[in-house]
């Protein structure tokens, strides 16, 4: 036990490694021995999420420049997609609902969300990505169509927060008095005390926080109670993590 745990640690150094080197080979063929392993994506993910912050050091470092970090997140995009559909088959259950996801206007980071939809996928809800850059208009657009029962809106620059007001304020006015969809937001500069400030309703800082929060905003929607008693973040990484 203690050698097969040992040898899977070695392994998530060794994809780190090569990551923060930015050998795309290497790197995925580490990933895939990892998932064919049968290790729990979730450590995959962050190892890649430890190496993206290495980088980003060695970026304002001066050390990699910014086609560093263009090519990290390549190889990051196509560690993503060697493991979804393993993530799929394995958690993969009834429909639960719709959610749609988007990066808000000027705001180029897509893997975070991109992540966090492939997981909501793999756990049974209808998943609408609209992508990078997206205006406060298209989400309305978009929301008419879709009828999303959750909207959530990632942001990870601080210059772009201002288009984040803009679009949870026009999704306010959509929706009126209704509590639905219920809308929240996520992204590495993302804070409760943003949430607050943006008056988005909920706010979620993992990607399992996320499915569990849209579990329940689902589970609520449908039993017809207004809103969630909810803080507005939740920690459940041990049991999705035991169910990954
Ligand atoms: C890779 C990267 C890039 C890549 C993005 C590639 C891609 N396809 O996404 C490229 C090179 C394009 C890039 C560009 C820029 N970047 Co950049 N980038 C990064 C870096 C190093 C990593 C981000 C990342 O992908 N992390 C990995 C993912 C998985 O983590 P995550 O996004 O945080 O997501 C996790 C959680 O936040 C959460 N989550 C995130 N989003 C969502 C969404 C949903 C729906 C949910 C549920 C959860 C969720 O779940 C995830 C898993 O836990 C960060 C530094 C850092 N360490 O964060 C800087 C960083 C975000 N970039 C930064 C900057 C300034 C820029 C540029 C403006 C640089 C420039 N001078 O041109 C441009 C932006 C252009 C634009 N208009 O958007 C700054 C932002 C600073 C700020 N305060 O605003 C950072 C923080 C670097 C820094 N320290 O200065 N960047």
């Amino acid at each position: 036990m203690r050698m097969y745990e040992e040898r899977h640690n070695l392994g998530l150094v060794s994809l780190i490694q090569s990551l923060i080197a930015l050998e795309v080979r290497n790197s995925l063929e580490i990933a895939e021995q990892l998932r064919e392993s049968q290790m729990n994506p979730k450590y995959i993910l962050t190892a890649c999420e430890a190496a993206m912050t290495e980088i980003n050091e060695l970026y304002d470092s001066g050390e990699y420049f910014i086609a560093s970090l263009v090519m990290a997140g390549e190889i990051m995009n196509r560690v993503i997609k060697l493991l979804l559909p393993g993530m799929g088959t394995k958690l993969r259950s009834h429909f639960k609902g719709r959610v749609m996801l988007g990066n808000v206007q000027g705001e180029v980071h897509g893997l975070g969300k991109k992540i966090a939809g492939a997981l909501l996928s793999a756990y049974g809800f209808e998943v609408l990505d609209l992508g990078l850059d997206v205006s406060a208009r298209e989400y309305v657009e978009a929301a008419r169509e879709f009828q999303p029962n959750v909207i959530g809106l990632s942001v990870l620059l601080t210059s772009c927060f201002h288009n984040m007001q803009d679009t949870i304020l026009a999704l306010h006015e959509e929706r009126g008095d209704a509590k639905w969809p219920a809308i929240f937001i996520a992204g590495a500069q993302v804070t409760p005390a943003l949430k607050d400030y943006y008056h988005a309703d909920y706010y979620a800082d993992t990607v399992f926080d996320t499915v569990r929060l849209c579990e329940r905003l689902c589970q609520s929607e449908r039993w017809g109670h207004g809103s969630l008693n909810l803080v507005s973040s939740f920690s459940l990484d041990n049991q999705y993590a035991a169910e990954a």
